[in-house]
């Protein structure tokens, strides 16, 4: 069931979970190779999530700002390549959205344990906006925040959970988004966590 958040974004229910046998295997693989850490705000503080990324370009923050960056800060490695079993999930989301021939080059992996949040924010660090984002979020339900163009918008709250894809684009790409405070609990896939993964066309 396709579900209408604006003009140019929709909820697929479950979309992801047929496609888990082969992307979590895979996923395991990339934490394995680039750890989730908590990087630095530009205003010097830890981040509440956890994240790592694969593909050609991965999304950092530190001292310096918010950018993509084909290297691991960590390591100084390229990022892990795109998983081939990610693509499938990615590109077919993106079709059902009304996004054909999309092509992620960037892969954000976010972990938010228990009491985590991420506020209201834009998603502007990419070249073209044109582009949609496609979502994918994993074990412990939460609240996404749907704002407006506007910060102060008040946002809708929209429950997402285990397997739901969520694509973003068009007149919907610059929206205000957040997450509520994941609450407590346990999935029997990823434990005490949410996974989101987000793919992008970044550079
Ligand atoms: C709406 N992540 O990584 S994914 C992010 O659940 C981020 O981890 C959230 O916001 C998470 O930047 C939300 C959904 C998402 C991603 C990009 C968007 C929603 C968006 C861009 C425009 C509007
Ligand atoms: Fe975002």
């Amino acid at each position: 069931a396709v579900t209408h958040l604006g003009a140019r974004a929709v909820v697929l229910r479950g979309a992801a979970l047929s496609h888990l046998p082969a992307v979590w295997p895979a996923l395991q693989a990339v934490v394995a190779q680039a750890g989730f850490r908590h990087m630095a705000t530009p205003g010097g503080r830890a981040m509440q999530l956890a994240l790592t990324n694969c593909g050609a370009l991965g999304w950092v923050s530190d001292a310096r700002g918010y950018r993509y960056s084909a290297q691991d800060p960590a390591t100084g490695q390229p990022w892990p390549a795109l998983p081939a079993p990610f693509l499938p999930l990615a590109q077919s989301a993106a079709a059902q959205a009304g996004f054909d021939g999309f092509a992620p080059d960037a892969c954000l992996i976010n972990r938010y344990t228990p009491g985590t949040r991420l506020s209201l924010h834009q998603d502007r660090d990419e070249r073209d906006f044109g582009q949609p984002i496609v979502s994918v979020s994993l074990g412990l339900p939460a609240v996404f925040l749907w704002g407006g163009l506007q910060r102060a918008d008040r946002p809708q709250r929209v429950p997402l959970f285990h397997g739901d894809v969520v694509v973003w684009g068009g007149a919907d790409r610059l929206r205000f988004h957040g997450v509520a405070p994941v609450p407590d609990g346990t999935h029997p896939l990823t434990g005490a966590a949410r996974i989101n993964f987000t793919f992008r066309r970044a550079g």
